[in-house]
Parts: C-alpha cells; structure tokens; sequence
C-alpha cells in the first residue's frame, strides 16, 4: 500500500477528523506564504515579522493599515482552489460525526470556498477590531479612506483583526482547537511550516493523543519527523484524492 492509499484508508475509518492549514493551502490561489518565498514576505524593505507585529501596531498604525490594505488588494483577486473546495466538501457531505477545520490562514478562502465555522485561529484580514473596546467589524462596512477606521460604538481607532506576533490568540478558538485535537482520530495538516507557536501545538496534541497524523505538503518541515504519512505534493494535488473518498 502507498502512502496515499494508507492515508484514505485511515481517514475512511475515522469518525473525527481535524484538518489543520496553513498558508501552502493558498498558496495556488495565489496568495504568497510567509517562508516559502513569494512576494509578500517583505514590503517596502520591510520584513513581515516587522510589519505584523504588536509594537508596529503602537508605533505606526497607518502602516499597518496600509500594509494589510495591500495584503487584501492581493487575496481580493484569488478564488479558492482545489485543496480549499476539497476541504469544504468533505465537511458538507457530512460523513464524519465531527469535522474541525482549524486554520492559520487570514485571508478567508476556506469560508470562501464553503467550510462552516473555521476555527481561524489568528484572525481575518476582511475584519477590523477597536483598540479599546474589542468591537469587531466587517471592513466591507468601513470606508476604505477611513484609516485607521474609527469605531462606531467608543470612537477609539481600530485595527485589522488579525493575530500578530507576541500577541495571544482568542483563548476560546485556541481551546476548541486544542479539544479537538485531543479528540480527533486523523489530525491532516496542510501547507503549514509549522514553526509557529501556539498552532504547531495542535498535531502535537492529536499525536499524543492516539490520532494519525497525515501530512500534506511538499516541502518537508519541523512536524515530518512526528508525522505517520507525509504525503509530498501540493494542497490543490493531494486533498481532492485524500478526501474526495
Ligand atoms: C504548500 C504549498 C502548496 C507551499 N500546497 N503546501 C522563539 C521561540 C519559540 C516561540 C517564539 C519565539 N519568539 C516568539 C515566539 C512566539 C511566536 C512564534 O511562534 N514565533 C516563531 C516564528 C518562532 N508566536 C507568537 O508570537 C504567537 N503568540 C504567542 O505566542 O503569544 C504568547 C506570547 C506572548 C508574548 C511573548 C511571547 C509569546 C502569535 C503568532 C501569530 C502569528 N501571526 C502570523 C502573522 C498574521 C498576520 C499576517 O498575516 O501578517 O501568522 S505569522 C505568520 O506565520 C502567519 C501565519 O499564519 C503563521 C504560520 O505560517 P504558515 O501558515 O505555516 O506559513 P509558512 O509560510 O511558514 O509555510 C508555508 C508552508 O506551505 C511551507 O511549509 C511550504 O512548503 C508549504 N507550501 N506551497 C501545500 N501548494
């Protein structure tokens, strides 16, 4: 048996299944990943570790503004593709009893292509967050000269809705995904380089917890030597065959 077919057999015998992604997932819409290259990795000379972090925030918000205004001009012009449409219809067709897509991605494909109610665990790049009173709103409700955009409800400025470096993540979406990943029998995990804390966790879990972990990507990275299949392709490649059973 090849390691395609002994990871759709796995996944046909599972009734819980979580799929971790990361950026590779995107990657054939088009939206450039942080370390596989590709050209968002830096800007205006700027590396993005620079740009989406919690001190920028303090220190120059219009730039961070204009800096994820650019990044949703680039996802505004990508469609979801086959790995993300494979993900959705694994979940609508309804044949596991619990289905957990949890994702690190901002850019909104997944709900794009039809995933219900991702865990999307460091945030969405379409929303914008008050500074001080935590309200949340749909930038498609914001002017796109209104920056920083003012918030409707205490008039402080807000920020895009997205989880920075050294800044903590929504503890509830973290401890669902973490349940989950406790729970799961196959824990697949896509495009994701798997350096960042506190989501490289989450297959750490799962295989500690009994599950098969199935990996999808074509690079090998930190998490291939935990994995029980590493399958070396793209998203877009292997998920249509890994879950279209
Ligand atoms: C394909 C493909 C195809 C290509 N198909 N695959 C030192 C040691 C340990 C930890 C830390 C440390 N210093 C700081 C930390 C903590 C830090 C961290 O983990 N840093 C590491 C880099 C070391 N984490 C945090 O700060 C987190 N918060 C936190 O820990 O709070 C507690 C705390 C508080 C105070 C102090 C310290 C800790 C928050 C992390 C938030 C991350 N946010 C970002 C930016 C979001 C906004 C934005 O978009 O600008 O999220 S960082 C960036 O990385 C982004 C991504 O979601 C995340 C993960 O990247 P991902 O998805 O894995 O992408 P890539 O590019 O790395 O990999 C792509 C993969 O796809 C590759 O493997 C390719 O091969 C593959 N691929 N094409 C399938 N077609």
């Amino acid at each position: 048996m090849n390691a395609i077919e002994e990871a759709v057999e796995r996944i046909a015998s599972a009734t819980r299944v979580l799929i971790l992604t990361g950026a590779g997932v995107s990657a054939e819409s088009g939206v450039p990943t942080f370390r596989g290259g590709g050209t968002s990795t830096a800007w205006r000379g700027m590396p993005f570790e620079q740009l989406s972090s919690a001190e920028m925030v303090k220190r120059d918000l219009p730039l961070v503004w204009e800096w994820f205004d650019y990044r949703r001009s680039v996802v505004a012009g990508c469609e979801p593709n086959a790995g993300h449409k494979a993900i959705a219809d694994a979940q609508i067709s309804g044949r596991f009893q619990e289905f957990t897509l949890v994702t690190q991605n901002i850019d909104g494909l997944h709900r794009a292509a039809g995933s219900i109610d991702p865990i999307e665990l460091h945030g969405n790049i379409h929303q914008a967050r008050c500074l001080s009173c935590g309200h949340l709103a749909s930038l498609s409700e914001i002017p796109n000269d209104e920056r920083p955009p003012v918030c409707p409800e205490c008039f402080d400025s807000m920020r895009p809705h997205v989880v920075l470096f050294f800044e903590g993540l929504n503890e509830d979406d973290l401890l669902a995904a973490y349940e989950k990943a406790a729970r799961c029998e196959v824990c697949i995990v896509v495009g994701t380089s798997a350096v960042v804390y506190p989501a490289n966790m989450i297959p750490q879990i799962a295989k500690r917890e009994g599950a098969t972990v199935v990996e999808v990507n074509p690079e090998e990275t930190e998490l291939s030597p935990l994995v029980d299949v590493s399958l070396r392709g793209t998203a877009g490649e292997v998920l249509p065959r890994l879950l279209g059973a």
